[in-house]
């Protein structure tokens, strides 16, 4: 539930508890000798009384390559037998990153679901449909740990078998749907399919892949909710990190628990608030995998101060790409979520869509694979993709149903045509 104590606190109160937290993150980093605790050393740091917040920003990154480097326990700062659970991401780019927790680090994340659940609308008593993945991704177990701390009620449902999931709609009348975007328009067309109406439901968190303000509408288009945002990642703990709440003006990140900055991708120095940046967190108080100033390659903008509902944690706005989904086509960056934008805010298109890099030849190109609602927006879309991103890019109208839907995991929004057959049928 709301808590006010932890979310509403003044700045002071709030500085102070999180300068506590990072000088005793400091003091664990350099007992436990890793590499971060060496890199401490090396900036000078020789315990956890020498830093101050603003000093954060001149202290070192740690990113996904470290976790890398010392995969899969070379990083932890607790003997391995006090690892109560692995969690970690299959990565779009096939390295598998792995984290872990104490039991301690369980506690702390079933705290932050349970917020993130109840930020969304959800309470006591509430039922949630979790159609989140089950397993080594942090989603499904992540949010299922929250409803049950919140006092919720949870259904297990994980991705796929959509059939039945529509089934546990109708029969448990759940008021809170948990999955990826992708899949809530997938689940939202099956229960039209299926003569379904479910009007039990009230609200949506929605996370785990990038989506725009014109999905939103698309989702809640498809199904009867207020569609909300969830945002986290396995390396600082998974969902949890930051939510909307039902004011909708930026996600509300655990900042007790998640120190946040955004920082300029290329020189890596904090922006304004108000700007685009990386998004780089800290984490305070976790056990097993503590990081400091971890790198995302999630950009998003910060405000501060306080919202209409009464937190005063800082807020980010949705995440608007990750720094290494930019496609650079003909000297213009552009993010999927961009192009998703533009597709969906025509209403010429159904809001299922796969961007696909041709690299046969040398001067790429990009394919722009959609659905018509009816007719042919071909022309139209291709000349709002240049008038709103600057983008030359051809569009692909497929026949219904083409357009890969997303049953588990995460949408695959950008594929690359190297040789052979098109990824898709109906491409030239
Ligand atoms: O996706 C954790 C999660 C599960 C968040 C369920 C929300 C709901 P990973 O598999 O490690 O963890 O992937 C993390 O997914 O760095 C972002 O690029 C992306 N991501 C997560 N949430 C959002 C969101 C989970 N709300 C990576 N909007 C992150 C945009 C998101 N991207």
């Amino acid at each position: 539930m709301f808590d006010p104590k932890a979310e509403a606190m003044s700045l002071d109160e709030r500085a102070a508890l999180q300068r506590h937290r990072v000088w005793g993150l400091v003091d664990r980093l350099l007992a436990a000798g890793g590499v971060q605790g060496r890199r401490l050393r090396d900036a000078g740091v020789g315990r956890g009384a020498d830093v101050t917040l603003a000093g954060l920003r001149d202290l070192p990154f740690t990113t996904k390559q470290d976790l890398w480097d010392h995969y899969p326990f070379g990083m932890l700062a607790v003997p391995r037998d006090q690892v109560a659970a692995v969690h970690g991401s299959s990565g779009t780019r096939g390295r598998p990153t792995l984290v872990a927790y104490t039991r301690a680090d369980l506690d702390l994340w079933a705290a932050m679901c349970a917020r993130s659940l109840s930020c969304a609308g959800a309470s006591p008593g509430s039922v949630v449909h979790n159609a989140y993945g089950y397993g080594l991704f942090t989603g499904g177990i992540g949010i299922h740990q929250g409803a049950v701390a919140l006092g919720a009620t949870v259904v297990p449902m994980s991705g796929g078998m959509t059939d039945r999931q529509v089934r546990m709609l109708a029969d448990l009348r759940p008021d809170i749907l948990t999955c990826t975007p992708a899949y809530a328009l997938r689940l939202g067309e099956a229960v039209a399919e299926a003569g379904v109406e479910p009007v039990s439901l009230k609200a949506g968190l929605f996370g785990a892949e990038p989506w725009s303000e014109e999905l939103r509408t698309a989702i809640e288009d498809v199904l009867p909710i207020k569609a909300m945002d969830v945002y986290g990642l396995s390396e600082v703990i998974g969902p949890g990190v930051a939510t909307e709440c039902l004011e909708q003006d930026g996600l509300h990140v655990n900042e007790d628990h998640f120190i946040v900055e955004a920082v300029d991708p290329a020189t890596g120095v904090p922006v304004e608030d108000g700007a685009p940046g990386e998004l780089v967190f800290t984490t305070p108080t976790k056990q097993a995998l503590p990081l400091l100033r971890y790198r995302t390659g999630d950009i998003a903008s910060l405000t501060r101060g306080e919202c209409a509902c009464g937190r005063t944690l800082a807020r980010m706005s949705k995440i608007i790409g990750r720094a290494d989904d930019m496609i650079v086509v003909r000297g213009v960056n552009v993010y999927p979520s961009e192009v998703e934008r533009v597709l969906l805010g025509s209403g010429l298109v159904r809001p299922h869509y796969q961007l696909v890099v041709d690299r046969r030849s040398p001067t790429a190109r990009l394919l722009v694979a959609c659905e018509a609602l009816s007719g042919d927006p071909e022309a139209a879309l291709v000349h709002a993709l240049y008038e709103t991103l600057g983008l030359t890019a051809e569009v692909a109208v497929l026949p219904e149903g083409t357009v890969p839907r997303v049953e588990v995991g995460k949408a695959v929004r950008v594929v690359t045509w190297e040789d052979g057959d098109p990824p898709l049928p109906g491409l030239a």
